[in-house]
């Protein structure tokens, strides 16, 4: 039985439950204990707060675990960093009041900064050389310039509006953070047998995220032109149609060069053209 920590409630739970739901490990939800064992897997998932999730996974208390990694930076716990999931992009950036002239990282010395997250500050300050005092608090961290409570703040960034709202300007992104699958590094084999298995379940459901499948109808004389436009997985299906002179072309293609290659194929004779979303890859 492998345990993995997830966070209760908040920015990552709801999906690392549905990464969990589309690997097929299904966790009953309504009961809201602590602790829920997967009906059809081995696998049970501890529910804490994140600030809690690294060292968790370090003690072994849980065996793996999905958390930020600014989180995990911040707690500088020694666990393997498994994979990047890719939700929860963030980024931790120092900003300032809108309005305050800014020439580079010299700017900060000797001021106050307020964040939830001191180890990385501290890091960069003293990575840059400079001197300046830390105010930690552990919410609301936007509004600190605002009551003169800091003169700027280090903060989690995520679309920017938060900044705009409290008239702040981000001046440095100082990291790039996503949710990440951590694992005890001492797991006994079995463990990292059942890790594996999720791992490849969720492998399958990332490769799929970005790619489409298509399909579509080619006269016979153009499916040359037609399939050399076609980057897929290996290389595209071309079957035959009823109707004689005409043939059926079906591939995978990369979801951002979608309508750039959509555009080529219709110019290219490509008739009755399908796009479906992919549930899972493997490779
Ligand atoms: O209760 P618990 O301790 O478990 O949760 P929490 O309140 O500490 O964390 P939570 O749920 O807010 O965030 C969990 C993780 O989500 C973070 O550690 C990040 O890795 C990730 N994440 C991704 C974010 C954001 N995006 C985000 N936008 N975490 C917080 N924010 C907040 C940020 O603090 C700021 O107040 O959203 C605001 C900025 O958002 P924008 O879009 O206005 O820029
Ligand atoms: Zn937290």
């Amino acid at each position: 039985m492998l345990r993995i920590a997830v966070q209760s409630k908040g920015r990552l739970h709801d999906d690392t439950m549905s990464l969990l739901r589309e690997a097929d490990i299904k966790i009953s939800e309504t009961k809201r204990t602590l602790l829920v064992r997967a009906r059809n897997f081995p696998v049970e998932t501890l529910f804490l707060r994140d600030d809690d999730i690294p060292a968790t996974v370090a003690d072994g208390v849980a065996d793996a675990g999905v958390v930020g990694l600014n989180e995990l930076e911040e707690k500088g716990a020694d666990v393997e960093i498994v994979r990047h999931l890719g939700f929860g992009a963030c980024r931790l950036s120092l900003a300032l009041p809108k309005d305050e002239p800014y020439d580079g990282p010299a700017w900060f010395e000797g001021k106050t900064i307020a964040t939830s997250y001191p180890a990385i500050l501290r890091r960069w300050l003293t990575a840059q050389g400079i001197t300046a005092t830390i105010h930690v608090i552990s919410g609301s961290v936007e509004i600190s310039t605002g009551v003169g409570l800091a003169d700027a703040i280090f903060d989690i960034v995520s679309s920017g509006s938060t900044l705009v709202t409290n008239n702040l300007r981000e001046v440095e992104t100082v990291m790039q953070s996503d949710a990440v699958l951590i694992a005890n590094k001492t797991i006994s084999d079995e463990k990292r047998a059942v890790l594996d298995e999720m791992l490849f379940r969720f492998d399958a459901i990332r490769n799929a995220e970005t790619k489409k499948y298509i399909l579509l109808n080619a006269p016979q004389d153009k499916v040359h032109e037609i399939t050399a436009l076609l980057p897929g997985v290996k290389s595209p299906t071309v079957m035959p149609l009823a109707e004689t002179g005409w043939c059926s072309v079906h591939t995978v293609i990369d979801e951002e060069r979608f309508w750039e290659i959509i555009g080529k194929l219709k110019a290219a004779g490509a008739q009755g053209i399908l796009v479906m979303d992919i549930e899972k890859i493997i490779i």
